[in-house]
Order: structure tokens, then sequence, then C-alpha cells
């Protein structure tokens, strides 16, 4: 091909690629005929065709049911809805749009009119109660932004917030709550350095006077926790970087929010939700250990708890027990952005979780932790690109829920059978000796371990089981 062709047939390319993206979303109604003008107005249901999901157990084909999940069932003397709490994440069901870094969105619920006005997110926010009180859960997750718009100054945006803050408080009636809420300081171009960590004072600013009003709401909307993410605290090159100065700066910004979750009475704890990269290439909550010892440095380990999500764990190189093991031995276990990632993608991919095992092993650390309450499993996550029906909404959480509660169910046996946890006792029996004792309650100096070892000569070493470990792991599922 010439030259002149090739620009020719790039012309073309490019012309087709930003029609797709200019078409934007069709105009409300898209197929109801129902109302959809620009208020919040909405005559109807907005989900006419699902029915409220109930248990049917495990022999229902009924895909609107429940299979596992039976919020009422007890487990281990607790009841399921206790030990999972499920929150559905408001910026995923309600304004993901399908939109990927290569492609427009491909999602257009027939409730939106294409606006990003304030009708629209209290319509928005009236769809959401609906879609909880279908799927009977009693809590959502939320940031300031995506349940209302932002406007030209702060104090049109703090306006714009309390005004749908004043519907969702109406509509959540006396059972509804938050899990959490949290600021969004990631999408808006004065973010691009950052919020607390932002090279720019007047960012920082800007950042504590959203999150202060982030917490305001979510202390007024009866929230639990209050989550903070650090989207864009990192950096993307260390040589325009001071890391010990922007590490400072967020630790003072914390301070900061402890002093004024104190003052407004907001009893809820405080979530840091490690993750390594994405959007920034470092991001400095790294991972569970990584933030454990960021809270400690800056005296905060008593403060805060870590909001551990599944995806973000294995994107820096864990597996979720392994982060919710991290986070629990240290007293930091606080929440779960219930979530998984592909293993042959590797983003945030933010799915639903669906793997049995997986589940089950983030049950074990779950029960260990005697439960997450005040915090719970969180939504985290997206439906597919390619899932285009309302109804796939409700679908993504029925499995998601299930998958969580087969969980909870696999975990419980494992521990009442008992054989994994002899198993895991076997292999330390070494150490319930009395030299064991010793060196467990610091006693031991190096001069009697070398005597002990000359007495010994070379050690015995067991088996560690590995294989037998992973049978009786499997027979539980
Ligand atoms: C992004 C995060 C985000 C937080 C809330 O990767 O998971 O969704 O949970 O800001
Ligand atoms: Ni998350
Ligand atoms: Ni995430």
């Amino acid at each position: 091909m010439k030259a002149g062709e090739i620009l020719l047939l790039l012309l073309c390319l490019t012309g087709i690629y930003s029609g797709v993206i200019a078409a934007g979303p069709p105009t409300c109604p898209v197929d109801t005929g129902a109302d959809c003008s620009d208020t919040d107005d909405w005559k109807g249901e907005f989900f006419p065709e699902i029915p409220k999901i109930k248990y049917e157990g495990p022999s229902s084909k009924n895909i609107f049911a429940f299979k596992w999940y039976n919020a009422e069932e007890k487990i281990l003397g607790k009841k399921m809805k206790d030990w999972l709490r499920f929150s559905v994440a408001f910026w995923h069901t309600f304004r993901g749009t399908g939109g990927d870094p290569f492609g427009a969105p491909t999602k257009y619920w027939p409730w939106e009119d294409g606006t990003n006005s304030v009708a629209m997110a209290k319509r928005r926010m009236r769809a959401n109660f609906e879609f909880i009180e279908k799927l009977g859960v009693d809590r959502w997750c939320f940031h300031d932004r995506d349940i209302a718009p932002d406007g030209k100054t702060l104090e049109e945006s703090n306006a714009n917030l309390d005004e749908v803050v004043a519907l969702a408080k109406e509509l959540q009636g006396s059972k509804i709550k938050p899990l959490w809420g949290t600021a969004q300081l990631f999408l808006h171009p004065r973010y691009m350095h950052g919020g607390a960590t932002s090279s720019e004072v007047q960012v920082y600013a800007y950042a504590a006077a959203q999150v202060k009003k982030a917490m305001e709401v979510t202390h007024y909307l009866g929230g639990e926790n209050y989550v903070f993410w650090g989207g864009r605290e990192g950096y993307q090159s260390l040589l325009n970087t001071d890391m010990e100065r922007e590490l400072d700066h967020m630790g003072r910004f914390f301070q900061a929010a402890v002093s004024y979750k104190k003052k407004i009475g907001f009893n809820g704890t405080l979530l840091i939700e490690p993750k390594p990269q994405e959007p920034t290439k470092h991001q400095y909550d790294w991972d569970a250990a990584t933030a454990a010892n960021f809270l400690r440095k800056y005296g905060l380990i008593d403060e805060f708890k870590l909001n551990i999500e599944c995806n973000h764990a294995t994107l820096s190189g864990h597996s979720c027990h392994h982060e919710l093991e991290t986070a629990r031995i240290n007293g930091l276990l606080g929440n779960i952005d219930a979530n998984t990632g592909d293993p042959q993608i590797g983003w945030d991919t933010d799915q639903f979780l669906t793997d049995i095992g997986e589940a089950t092993m983030v049950m074990i650390s779950v029960i260990r932790n005697g439960g997450l309450a005040p915090g719970g499993f969180n939504f985290d996550a997206k439906l597919r690109r390619e899932s285009t029906d309302v109804e796939d909404l409700f679908i993504a959480h029925i499995i998601g829920m299930d998958t969580i509660a087969r969980g909870l169910r696999n975990a419980a046996k494992l521990i009442e059978d008992g054989s994994l946890a002899e198993l895991v006792r076997k292999r330390y029996q070494s150490f319930d000796t009395e030299i064991g004792a010793q060196i467990e309650a610091g006693k031991a100096d190096f001069e009697l371990l070398e005597k002990k070892a000359m007495e010994w000569g070379e050690p015995k070493v067991a088996s560690g089981k590995q294989e037998l470990a992973e049978m009786l792991f499997q027979s539980a599922l």
C-alpha cells in the first residue's frame, strides 16, 4: 500500500472509532416508554421484570433465586446475613458503563437520560434502593461524586451532594445504611498528582475539604465505616518525587481525618484499602503489610483497619487469603471488597467472585476473625463489558452472594470436621514442649539454644503434609 492510501485508511478508521465514541448514550427512554424527562420522576418500577430474590436451595433452577445464601440460616452460631453483611457498590452497579480504555460504553440502562444532572442523580438513587430491596441486602457503598455531580465550585458540589443525600436518607428507611462512604479523589484533573500526596498545597486542602464533607454525609446516613483508597496517592517516577515528604503529608492527612471523625462524633471505622498500582505506577498503600507499616509509623495503628480487595491482592502478587491473614494477624481486618481478577488479564477487572475454592479460603479468615462487623462484604465488582441487560445486574450479585455463602458453608464444614486444624496443630507440636514454650515466651537465649542443639544432634524433621492438607480442603468443597 502507498503512503497516501495508508493515510486514507487511517483517517477512515479514526472516523469510525470517534463516531462510535461520539454517538454516546441514546436519549431516554430506551425501550420502556417510561417518563424520562429532566426531573427525577420515574413512573413505575425500575426493575419490573425482576421478583424479590429469595432462597430456594441448591436444587432450584430459578436464575432469580439464591441457591446457597439463606440469610436467616445459622452457620457456626451466627446468621448468614450477619457473617456476610453484603453491600452493593453504587459506582459499579449504577455508574458502570462498560467502557474500557479501548472502547465506548456498552450499557445504557433504561432510566438514564444521558445527563449528569442532579435530577438524574436522584432518579438513579431511587433505582439503587429498589435494587437493594429486591436483592434483600441492607447495605450500600458510595463515593461522593458517583452519587452527585461535581459543581462549578466546592460549595456547589457540596450543595448537589446534600440534595442527593437527603433523598438517599429518606429512601434508606430504618433498615438500610451505608457499609461505607468515601471521597473520589482520582477522577478530576486537579488530582493528577494525587490528593493527600499532591505536590500542590491547594490540592491537598481541596482533598481535605472533600473528605471532610464525605465523612459528614457518611455519618449523616448512618454509615458504619469510611474508606480511603489512595487512587492517585503514589508516583509515576521517583526522579521528580520526594517520597518521604509525600508520605509525611499522607500521615498528616489521616491524622486530621481521625481528629475530624472524633469531632463530629462519627464512630465508624476508618479503613485503608491497599492496592499496589493502577492508576499510578506505584501506590503507597501497596499491600496489607505496607499499609500496616505506614499506620504504625504515623501513630495510626489503633485508629484504622484495612479494607482488603481480592483483585488488589492478586495485583500485588499475593492471594486474597494471604492479604486477609496479614490483616487479621495484625488486628487490622476490617472489610472485604469482594471481587476477583482474571488470571490472564493484568489489571483490576473487578469481576464478581465465582471461584468456590477462593471463597472458602476467604471465609476461613473471616471466621477466624470472628466476622467482619462493623465491616462486611462490598461487591466492588462490575458486569463484564458484554453483559448489557438489566437482569445481568441481579444475576451477577446473586452468583457473587451464593459463591461467598458457599464459601461460608465449606469453611464451617472444615472447622467442624477439624482434620485440617489437627494437621496444622501436629505440624507445630515440637513447640508444645518446655523449650518451645520458653522460645515463644521470649525466654530462650542463643546460649541455651546452642546447648540444646548440641544435645539433640541433627534435627528430626517431619513431613509438611501439603497434599494431605489440599485433600482435606477439597473434601469440604
Ligand atoms: C479501585 C478501588 C475503589 C475503592 C473505592 O480500584 O477498588 O473502587 O474501593 O474508592
Ligand atoms: Ni475497592
Ligand atoms: Ni479495585
